[in-house]
Formats: C-alpha cells, structure tokens, sequence
C-alpha cells in the first residue's frame, strides 16, 4: 500500500489526485502544519526537506517532490494512460512543461510565501515578495500563450501536467483573476476539477469549495 504524507492545499493535491486516477491503493498520513509536524523528527525520517507531500511506495521506499511522484505513479500504471509513451513527442511536452511549472511557477510560489528565505536581509522580504509575484505572472502568461486549443495541455489527452497546473493555480494569490486572464488555462483548470477523481477529493483540501 502506498502512504501518501498528506496537508490541505499543499503540494499533495496532485500526487492524491494521481492515487485517485489510477485507482492505487493508498493511505493519507495527515501532517498537521500548523503544529509544525513537517518539522518534527517523526516526519524528518521520512523527508529531511521537512516538506510535503512525500509518498511511500508499497516496498517501502520514500519518494519526495510532487512531480517526481505524479511521474513514478503515470509510469507505475501504464493502462491508465496519465503519460504518453515513453518517448514520443507527446511525452517530451509533458516533461517540458511539467519541469517549466516546477522550476518557475513552484518556486515563485515558495518565494512569495517564503520570502524571508530568500533574503538575508528581513527589511527587503517585501521586495522578494513583489518579485515573486511578477515572476510568477509572467510565467503563467507565457504558458498560456503556449496552450492549445484544450481542453488539456496535449488536447483531448488528460495527463499529469494538467493535474499538476490545476493545483499550481490554487496558490495564486488571486486564483479568479489568474484564470479570467488566462482562459485556455481556465478551460484546463475547469476540466481536471471535473474529473470524478478529483471531485472525490477536492473537499479535503478546499471544504470552502462547496
Ligand atoms: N519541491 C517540493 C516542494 C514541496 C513544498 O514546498 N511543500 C510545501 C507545502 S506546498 C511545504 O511543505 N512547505 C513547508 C516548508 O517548506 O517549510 C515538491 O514539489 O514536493
């Protein structure tokens, strides 16, 4: 059984959604962030980063960082069809956009909300901040020129990117105002939350949704 290391609105949206699609069986260990659980030797063991999500594997194995995870969980189950084959051009956007969000839009959402990491200086957190969120927009609007006509990222083919981006979406500090600039991204956004896989979840992490 897999044990997925599990806080609302956090990086594990999209590697629960992924357990949700392919149908695994798994276990949600719920991490409580506000008492700093993340942080505590219990979950250290597990991931020295202090970060969630983490997922472990039924051999028992740790595996950290969300998209490694959606990636390792697309492969594990090859008939669910949340990758293209391994590779054709199909993949190979799957991976380009899936690193773009990771390393763009993942890491000006860590900077916006972690400002006071970036700076050695407590003074300037607020410029770090102001930096971020421009970085952060700018980043969305290319990939919104980038999108196709839908409803996923590769047309009628749902993957994990799309998951993936439908989760990076919600920590926007303006989530409506994002997808009113960017429709093909809306349009995306709309078709992932649709999903019976994620309907299923969204509660957990968004009970203000409903
Ligand atoms: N690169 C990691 C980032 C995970 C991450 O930043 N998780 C946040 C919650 S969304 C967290 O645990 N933050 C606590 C901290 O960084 O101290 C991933 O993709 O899994």
């Amino acid at each position: 059984m897999y044990k997925l290391y599990w806080a609302a609105e956090t990086g594990a949206l999209a590697p629960q959604i992924i357990l949700e699609e392919v149908g695994a069986d798994y276990e949600r260990v719920v991490i409580d962030m506000e008492k700093g659980e993340e942080m505590q030797a219990g979950y250290l063991a597990i991931n020295p980063r202090g970060q969630i999500p983490a997922l472990t594997l039924p051999d028992g194995s740790v595996v950290t960082e969300s998209a490694a995870i959606v990636l390792h969980l697309a492969d594990t189950y090859p008939d669910v069809g949340l990758l293209p084959p391994a590779g054709s051009a199909e993949r190979a956007q799957v991976y380009r956009w899936l690193f773009y969000a990771v390393a763009n839009i993942y890491e000006s959402v860590e900077r916006l909300y972690y400002s006071d990491r970036y700076t050695t200086d407590a003074r300037s957190a607020e410029s770090v901040e102001q930096a971020a969120r421009e970085y952060m927009d700018n980043a969305w609007d290319l990939l919104e020129t980038e999108l196709n006509d839908g409803p996923f990222l590769l047309g009628n083919q749902y993957t994990v990117i799309d998951a993936y981006l439908l989760m990076l979406t919600r920590w926007h500090e303006q989530p409506q105002t994002l997808l009113s600039r960017c429709p093909k991204l809306k349009l995306l956004c709309d078709s992932v939350r649709s999903r019976p896989a994620v309907e299923r979840i969204w509660s957990q992490h968004y009970p203000q949704d409903s």
